[in-house]
């Protein structure tokens, strides 16, 4: 190549560089939002005189991988590596640490002490008569914090002048719930395997934990139950304890600890007892030992997390003991060392009749007050179990004495797995801003949750991952976004679910406005899209039936009544719902006075409760002064016509981003418009059939016959096999 085209083609690559307000590359998903990809020129422009010198300690592992995570994200950013220094010597500097680990702050007397243990500040000060910014904890995990806080401004275009900003968590537990199990399987997991390389464990520590730390800090969250709460016991073997230490030390540096889900009949199982039963002495000495044992494996270890009686797992009341006993056994086990209990509410049994979503509420509530002080509930979000609506779980604001966790789907059981785009901030943040009225009105659940509501300062929050083996980690690039908002919430429920996917769209994609807005909105519309094509009004629990892939409201094939879709829309000539008023099964009552009142009333509830609350005739006058069938078709079709919407949306957006992760999503949404059509249709034929009524004019018949949708089948469905 002769020079005069060798310079013509650096030419055009300079030019390219500095018109490129989007970088193209091709990408995997696998850096997640933190890419650090380097900041287009204007906004470059904006850091200059900020960010000159980092001056960052490394004396602890905490403080290490701060610096490091910071050296990392400002050489991407900018484009070149940040030079180290001991002190400020010019304006721009960056200084990183606490008053204990660095002389420079602490001459700075910046009040660090009402920030706790994990909070931060991040002010712009002046230092040897330089302009500097401070980014400051009281201990190494809050600086580590605010290191990614500050990145996090830079990703997404802030400005660095006039910065104070202080921040402290507002819950205590952040927590991913890992379903997996020890052979790799995960239950309900849409991305591959699990990433617990349990077979390489303790020797191979694969870098990937390293990564899956760094994110999981980076959005604050700060413990991970590593194994499925439909548990084994063998996760409490020596052997695989080890593993679980190998695990724990790559976290430590990022402020996570590990916990595990245990089996309540493990002292039978691997420890040869006789019983498990919670009163015989031996069964508590095993579990004490099992405590001491793991201590000194993992002397930060956080504690258990039991699912107990319910769905098959073993539990106290087969012994006749209380959920309250078994939890206070461990609960006693685990205090010495500091660790908790985090027992799940979600019980329900065939052998109840009693509407299964009241049945939570009836064992737990009687329970207040009886639990020790290191337990917490953990609560689904909802009565009946992670759909794409539900009323708020009514045992928020019904334990004013025991501290309430909750818990979230981050992974997409029932919401079209990983290939359906359902942004689950709206979900997340319709639940915790709803209001229990336990106190009079105000009483949200997410003070319930942050432990304001009743005094609590035991709190947490917990999200069931959608992470796998996947080199995405979570089986699509928009379910990235459901982990992040998951973390974002959990360190403060108070937060928009649309700030946060602007965050996250602009760290994950580019910051370019013309992507950006249609993108957000795009995702902020998208769970509605789902309830509307999936069970709008109400309805829930329409899924296959195991697998929960695709519409099956004629099913009823469940060895249980209560896993079958017939269940829960109880569809009769007459009309559709399951009636939870007074008259029916009295759910309403679980709720406070106020709302009991307004449930109770098919004109006070809310339409898109309607049908969980009460059985209606499909010639019910809606709010629009449309029946209730007409509605009915009305929502399923405008949820596939809003997927069809969204799939436009992304093809205008071809070229702002790279081709890869664009091509997977336009493709992705493909899916999901068949799905969202095939959802519609299938269940306008099957209501038509019990309903007896013609479509409302205009609206398009299904494009298959009844028969055709109840002959499908799904012998391979992911997250669901032969566990
Ligand atoms: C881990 C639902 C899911 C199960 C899950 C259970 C639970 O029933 O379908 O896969 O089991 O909830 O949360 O315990």
């Amino acid at each position: 190549m002769n020079t005069f085209l060798r310079c013509l083609i650096a030419l055009v690559l300079m030019l390219a560089m500095m018109l490129n307000t989007t970088p193209v590359h091709a990408e995997d998903g696998y850096d997640l939002w933190l890419r650090y990809r380097l900041l287009a020129p204007e906004q470059a422009g904006l850091y200059r005189g900020h960010l000159s010198q980092l001056v960052a300690g490394s004396g602890t592992p905490t403080q290490a991988v701060t610096r490091g995570e910071l050296q990392r994200g400002l050489a991407g950013l900018l484009g070149h590596e940040m030079p180290l220094s001991d002190t400020v010597t010019r304006d721009g500097a960056i200084i990183v640490g606490t008053p204990k680990s660095s002389a420079l702050i602490e001459h700075l007397s910046l009040n660090t002490q009402d920030l706790g243990n994990e909070g931060y500040l991040i002010r712009n000060v002046v230092v040897n008569g330089h302009t500097a910014t401070v980014i400051a904890g009281r201990e190494d995990i809050g600086a580590m914090y605010g290191a990614f806080h500050f990145l996090r401004l830079l990703q997404t275009g802030q400005p660095l002048d006039h910065l104070d900003l202080r921040e402290s968590p507002h819950v205590k537990l952040r927590l991913l719930n890992h379903w997996d199990y020890l052979n790799g399987q995960v239950e309900r997991g849409y991305a591959g395997t699990s990433i617990w390389d349990w077979w390489k464990l303790p020797d191979w520590r694969a870098p990937r934990y390293t990564d899956y730390a760094r994110a999981n800090a980076s959005i604050g969250i700060n413990g991970t139950v590593l194994n499925n709460v439909n548990a084994g016991a063998t996760i409490l073997t020596p052997e695989y304890l080890q593993k679980v230490a190998a695990l724990a030390d790559v976290f430590r540096p990022y402020g996570i600890r590990v916990y595990l889900s245990i089996r309540f009949s493990a002292p039978v199982e691997i420890g040869g007892l006789k019983t498990a039963d919670l009163l015989d002495p031996q069964v508590q000495a095993w579990w004490r030992a099992k405590a001491d044992e793991i201590y000194k494996r993992i002397p930060d270890f956080g504690g258990f997390l039991v699912k107990a009686n319910s769905e098959g797992q073993p539990g106290p009341e087969d012994y006749h003991r209380t959920h309250a006993e078994g939890a206070n056994m461990l609960a006693d086990a685990l205090a010495p060392h500091g660790g908790v209990v985090m027992w799940r509410a979600f019980v329900y049994s065939q052998a109840n009749p009693d509407d299964r979503a009241k049945q939570a509420y009836t064992e737990f509530k009687p329970l207040d007050g009886r639990f020790r002080a290191n337990v917490l509930v953990q609560v689904k979000n909802g009565p009946v179990d992670f759909q794409p609506r539900e009323p708020f779980h009514p045992l928020f604001g019904a334990m004013p004495k025991t501290p309430l966790m909750m818990e979230f789907e981050i992974t997409k059981e029932y919401l079209g797995f990983a290939t359906h785009l359902v942004y689950l901030g709206p979900l997340y943040e319709e639940v915790l801003s709803a209001d229990t009225m336990a106190h009079g009105k105000g009483s949200t659940v997410a003070k319930v949750i942050d432990g304001s509501l009743d005094d609590h300062t035991l709190t947490g929050m917990a999200g069931v991952a959608n992470i796998g083996t996947d080199r995405n980690w979570c089986g699509s690039d928009f379910n990235q976004a459901n982990w992040y908002v998951f973390g974002r919430l959990a360190w403060n429920p108070s937060l928009s679910s649309r700030a946060i996917a602007e965050e996250w769209v602009r760290m994950t994609f580019t910051n370019n406005e013309a992507f950006v807005k249609p993108v957000v909105d795009m995702m902020m519309g998208s769970r509605e899209a789902a309830v509307d094509y999936m069970t709008p009004l109400g309805l829930l629990h329409l899924m296959g039936p195991g697998h929960h892939y695709g519409p099956a409201p004629w099913d009823a094939s469940e060895s249980r009544a209560d896993w079958r879709p017939v269940y829960y829309h109880r569809a009769d000539h007459q009309g559709i719902g399951f009636d939870r008023s007074r008259a029916g099964s009295d759910a309403v009552d679980q709720y406070a006075p106020l709302l009991a009142v307004q449930f109770n009333d098919v004109k006070q509830t809310p339409e898109q409760f309607l049908l969980y609350f009460h059985h209606v005739p499909w010639d019910y006058r809606m709010r629009s002064g449309n029946t209730l069938w007409y509605e009915l078709v009305a929502h399923y079709t405008r949820g596939a016509d809003d997927v069809k919407r969204m799939l436009e949306t992304w093809r205008h957006l071809d070229g702002y981003i790279d081709k890869e992760r664009y091509n997977q999503v336009a493709t992705f949404l493909a899916i999901q418009e068949k799905e969202a059509q095939w959802w519609r249709d299938a269940c306008i034929a099957y209501f038509q059939s019990i309903s007896g009524l013609p479509l409302p004019p205009g609206y398009v018949p299904p494009q298959h016959s009844l028969q055709y949708y109840q002959s499908l089948s799904f012998p391979y469905v992911p997250g669901f096999s032969s566990w």
